[in-house]
């Protein structure tokens, strides 16, 4: 490894050893695991080309990939070999991983999901694409001043991206705009604007390297070169502005992920990733196939989300313009193709787009987009529309042209069922499934939490890494008095790691026996970081009434982004530092409790926290979160979760035991029927003292005294409106932490309580979701191993 990190070294970077920089030695690093992982990834792709098998294809606006190098290192059993090599070259094997940035080409948990599915699809050896946009810039770096959340761009593509391959050969042309001709029954589209879209490939390989699959992205390139009669006549920016408005399309992550942001923009990027593959994935299948017709034994599209609904009258255009099918065929075997999952209820966040700009952007899939209505509603006369009041609902077109919907959690599936999707449920009941989300085991414990991994390690070997189902064992353990000492020594040790990168940071000292008590994910009403926040200043309004009593003490760590337009988010943000502020500056309370919010919370900064987490925050409004998958993240690294009966908790809760989860608040059904109620809100709060003081303080100022009247429009929300329950929630949210505190300050048992978590969450593995999709959704076989199917 060390020659071929030297040769990497000066002949990929021009560089000898004395010359180089941490920057060069990561690209050598990096390239020296790509070569090793290109060996599996040919291999893999030639048994599949012999095979010719069904063909996976997740179509996904988002890919939250975080860091790669410590991922393929532990994926391809190189952990040791690597950081020898590198520190026999005199190097800081840590300063050079920590040297990657971490690629944010997502928002959430929509994204990571994506990630985490295409590490399982790699792992269980299916045959997969992911296709996604390779975005100049990912989603916005935030920092704070005094206390508000400040966005720059992201830049992670400044730097050379060392795992991609460029495929210039692998371009398509994608229109947009113009008019549509018709003549004897057939249909022309003429763009007026076409953009190229240029594949960017990254091999994905699964755990031990033994299957590869390819993440390909498209990046956006104009059509021809700039406009040379203009530049010769010295009109300079006339001849970039076409090249411009191409690349426009692949340069930002759009950062929200609960909001349509209505642009034109925001749909020119749907099509243009979603053209681009089914065009690549078409091109593929007729090397192959010439009958058309069978193409839905070979090609599974997943939606990941209504984001590229629009691969449904795109697949029908091409079959019926392109191939000359007719156009009930062409819906019926595009519905065989194509399956959605749908991840909120959010109503803002269902997908709608005007007719009006849908037909000057597409003309041609407008058309479409109504035939596919009037075919649906000449079977279901009383069907819901696509088309309605001048919009077509992504949300709609998506299930009409899908064979299968799948939830997200088993709760998530029914209330799909019972709301957004009702009517149409009706007329297609066994179209809607249940997928419960899960995450990879390889990123989210073996390798950010080397400390318990060897823990586990040492008791059951490492099958458990691809068979998480194994950690099950762990339970009868908690009477083992050496593996409980062991098991809570390493998240004391992560802690500790945790407590000194803090310190380092953000020069605030932790005490690492305090409780760590985190919430991490975007800032959301729904999610009640607010609530969280709320608590906390009760709590300190408690030990400073009572400073001598024996309180447990806790580190309360926050982290997320707010989306840039969402006031009340970016308030909620300030009012943490805030807060932060003065009680991290308060004598009495010292280190009984402590706040601290880093910024630019990311994959990265997530798998730092994750493994040193006591107390998971799982708080959403019930009803409102449709799986989490942080909360299982946590679960898994021995963190107990304090949460409602909302998404995946349910689950969670159910297979670590209800006896180590601390369960509060209303139910999805309780929340529904108290909003029914006139004034709920403002009886809430007047029924529970301890939360009138805590927005009484908010509202006179005590945590912003150059500006007291700051938080009023927040504290007046609670008052009048309050949506999300935080009020109705309160008191019993504050006093199940108070068990938790009593919990706590029995480490034995808080120990057991954990090492049942940890030992009750092998269901979660993304290996468990993703054979569940090619069972019920796919009909996708292994081609690496098929005993891997039979267990499932
Ligand atoms: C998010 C949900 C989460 C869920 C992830 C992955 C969107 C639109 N939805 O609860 O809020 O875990 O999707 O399914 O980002």
């Amino acid at each position: 490894m060390k020659t071929d990190i030297l040769n990497r070294l000066k002949y990929s970077q021009g560089k000898d050893a004395e010359h180089a920089s941490i920057y060069d030695w990561r690209i050598a690093l990096s390239l020296v695991l790509r070569d090793q992982m290109v060996e599996t990834w040919f291999r893999s792709t030639k048994e599949a080309y012999a095979a010719s098998p069904k063909r996976v294809y997740y179509l996904s606006m988002e890919f939250l990939i975080g860091r790669l190098i410590e991922d393929m290192i532990s994926n391809l059993g190189l952990e040791d070999a690597a950081r020898a090599a590198i520190e026999e070259l005199g190097q800081d094997y840590d300063m050079i991983v920590h040297d990657e940035p971490d690629a944010a080409l997502g928002n959430g948990g929509l994204g990571r999901l994506a990630a985490c599915f295409m590490d399982s699809l790699a792992t269980l050896g299916i045959p997969a694409f992911g296709y996604g946009i390779r975005y100049e810039h990912g989603l916005f770096e935030q920092s704070f001043a005094q206390g508000q959340q400040v966005e720059k761009p992201e830049t992670w593509l400044t730097q050379r991206h060392a795992w991609e391959f460029e495929r210039p050969e692998s371009q398509y042309t994608i229109g947009f705009g113009g008019h549509v001709d018709h003549h004897e029954g057939k249909a022309y589209w003429h763009p007026s604007e076409v953009v190229m879209a240029t594949a960017y490939d990254t091999p994905v390989v699964g755990w031990k390297g033994t299957w590869g699959n390819t993440l390909r992205l498209w990046s956006a390139e104009p059509s021809k070169d700039f406009d040379l009669v203009s530049f010769n006549r010295g009109d300079y920016l006339a001849a970039g502005r076409s090249e411009a408005l191409a690349r426009t399309i692949s340069r930002v992550l759009y950062p929200d992920d609960t909001t349509e942001s209505g642009k034109e923009l925001r749909l020119k990027q749907e099509y243009f990733f979603t053209a681009a593959s089914l065009m690549d994935l078409m091109r593929r299948y007729l090397q192959d196939h010439d009958d058309i017709r069978a193409l839905p034994d070979y090609v599974a599209i997943q939606l990941n989300d209504t984001h590229p609904a629009i691969a449904g009258p795109e697949l029908v255009r091409l079959l019926v313009d392109d191939h000359a099918l007719a156009m009930d065929d062409a819906i019926e075997l595009a519905r065989r193709c194509l399956s959605y999952t749908n991840h909120t209820l959010l109503p803002e966040a269902l997908e709608r787009w005007s007719e009006h700009l849908m037909g000057r952007i597409l003309p041609r899939h407008l058309e479409i987009i109504r035939a596919i209505e009037h075919a649906h509603q000449s079977e279901y006369p009383d069907s819901p529309r696509i088309l309605e009041h001048g919009d077509v609902r992504m949300g709609e077109l998506a299930f009409v042209m899908a064979h299968k919907v799948n939830g997200v959690s088993a709760l998530h599936t029914e209330l799909v069922k019972e709301t957004v999707f009702a009517d149409l449920h009706r007329i297609h009941p066994t179209r809607i499934i249940n997928q419960t989300n899960g995450i990879t085991p390889r990123r989210w414990l073996y390798g950010c939490n080397p400390a318990l991994r060897n823990v586990i390690n040492d008791q059951i070997g490492d099958g458990w890494v691809a068979d998480l189902d194994q950690l099950s064992v762990l339970k009868d353990k908690r009477g083992d008095a050496a593996f409980v000492e062991a098991f809570a020594d390493a998240k004391r040790t992560n802690k500790v790691t945790l407590s000194n990168w803090i310190g380092d940071t953000m020069g605030v000292s932790l005490d690492p026996d305090a409780m760590f008590d985190v919430q991490i994910k975007r800032i959301h009403e729904y999610k009640r970081q607010l609530m969280n926040l709320l608590e906390t200043v009760a709590l300190w309004n408690d030990m400073r009434d009572n400073p001598n009593a024996d309180w447990t003490p806790r580190v309360k760590i926050f982290g997320g982004k707010a989306a840039p337009g969402y006031f009340v988010a970016k308030d909620i943000i300030r009012l943490i530092n805030d807060v932060a502020g003065v009680i991290n500056a308060d004598e009495v309370t010292g280190d009984m409790l402590k706040i601290v919010y880093p910024p630019n919370y990311n994959v990265t900064m997530a798998e730092r926290l994750i493994p040193a987490a006591d107390l998971s925050e799982q708080i959403s409004t019930a009803g409102k979160e449709a799986s989490g998958t942080g909360n299982m993240k946590f679960a898994l690294n021995g963190a107990l979760t304090i949460g409602t009966l909302d998404g995946a908790n349910v689950e969670i809760r159910e297979h670590v035991g209800s006896e180590n989860f601390f369960l509060f608040g209303l139910t999805a059904q309780e929340v529904m029927e108290r909003r029914t109620h006139q004034g709920f809100a403002r009886a809430a709060i007047e029924a529970s003292p301890r939360l009138q003081r805590v927005l009484g303080q908010i509202a006179e100022g005590r945590f912003a005294p150059q500006d007291t009247s700051r938080y009023h429009g927040l504290v007046g929300m609670l008052y009048d409106h309050d949506y999300f329950l935080v009020t109705c929630d309160f008191d019993s949210y504050f006093e199940t932490q108070r068990r938790a505190d009593i919990a706590y300050r029995d480490p034995k048992t808080w120990a057991a309580m954990a090492i049942a978590n940890t030992a009750g969450m092998g269901w979660f593995s993304s290996d468990r979701t993703i054979q569940g999709y090619a069972r019920d959704i796919w009909n996708a076989h292994s081609l690496m191993n098929p005993k891997l199917e039979k267990s499932a």
